[in-house]
């Protein structure tokens, strides 16, 4: 498998895909490209037909869109153990999973993933409501799954790797949450794969303007 992603500092799309693929120590390729650039365009020229990443390519098969590349992995290759066992869990985690992917554009506008910044934003009556609902996510799932493994639903899924680039969101631009929320962003922060995502993160040299939004603390 090949999986093509962008800048770490600044793909939240990607996250989600490389999440899964690499919490499974899953056996791929990993293709980077700095976003936006000359390069980027040419190498997906003939690979993704948006060209935008994540896409994951498994011999013949070509996925272009995070949640479904989360699928396909989860089905081909993890024998579905990545979403909850139950049909209403299941369905509970693909609701949460689906409202990420669809949702929060004021949020999604207001503050890009740039995982290596600390910003100030000032933040508008609708980012804070996407603020407000995904607090409400994180508290509610907490609540009912925490003591179960700290995730969403207890054991990671794939709806925690849809939540993970909007935790490290909270944490460049100072976020906070209260209670139950919180103590989900800090399990979320402590996974391992998600550290290293960080990590590589933090070595990239690249500036990706428009993602560059913001005051510096
Ligand atoms: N809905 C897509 C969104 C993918 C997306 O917008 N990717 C961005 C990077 S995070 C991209 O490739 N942008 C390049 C461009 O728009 O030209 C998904 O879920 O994978």
């Amino acid at each position: 498998m090949k999986l093509y992603i962008g800048n770490k500092n600044y793909s939240s799309w990607s996250l989600r895909a490389w999440l899964i693929a690499e919490k499974y120590q899953l056996n791929y390729q990993e293709v980077k490209l700095d976003l936006g650039s000359k390069v980027f365009y040419e190498r997906l020229e003939n690979v993704s037909p948006t060209l935008k990443v994540p896409t994951l390519i498994d011999d013949d098969v070509v996925i272009w869109e995070s949640l479904a590349i989360c699928e396909y992995i989860n089905e081909a290759y993890l024998s579905g153990k990545a979403w909850p066992n139950s049909p209403a869990l299941r369905a509970h985690a693909r609701a949460l999973s689906s409202e990420m992917h669809s949702s929060f554009n004021a949020l999604r506008n207001a503050m890009p993933m740039n995982i290596r910044a600390k910003k100030q934003i000032i933040r508008t009556d609708e980012v804070n409501k996407d603020i407000r609902r995904i607090e409400q996510i994180f508290t509610e799932q907490y609540k009912r799954f925490g003591s179960q493994g700290g995730w969403l639903f207890g054991a990671w899924s794939i709806a925690d790797a849809m939540f993970a680039p909007v935790v490290l969101r909270f944490q460049t631009y100072g976020v906070k949450l209260s209670g139950e929320a919180n103590a989900y962003v800090e399990h979320v922060l402590q996974c391992p794969a998600l550290k290293l995502w960080c990590a590589q993160a933090l070595k990239e040299l690249e500036v990706v303007e428009c993602n560059e939004v913001g005051s510096l603390l």
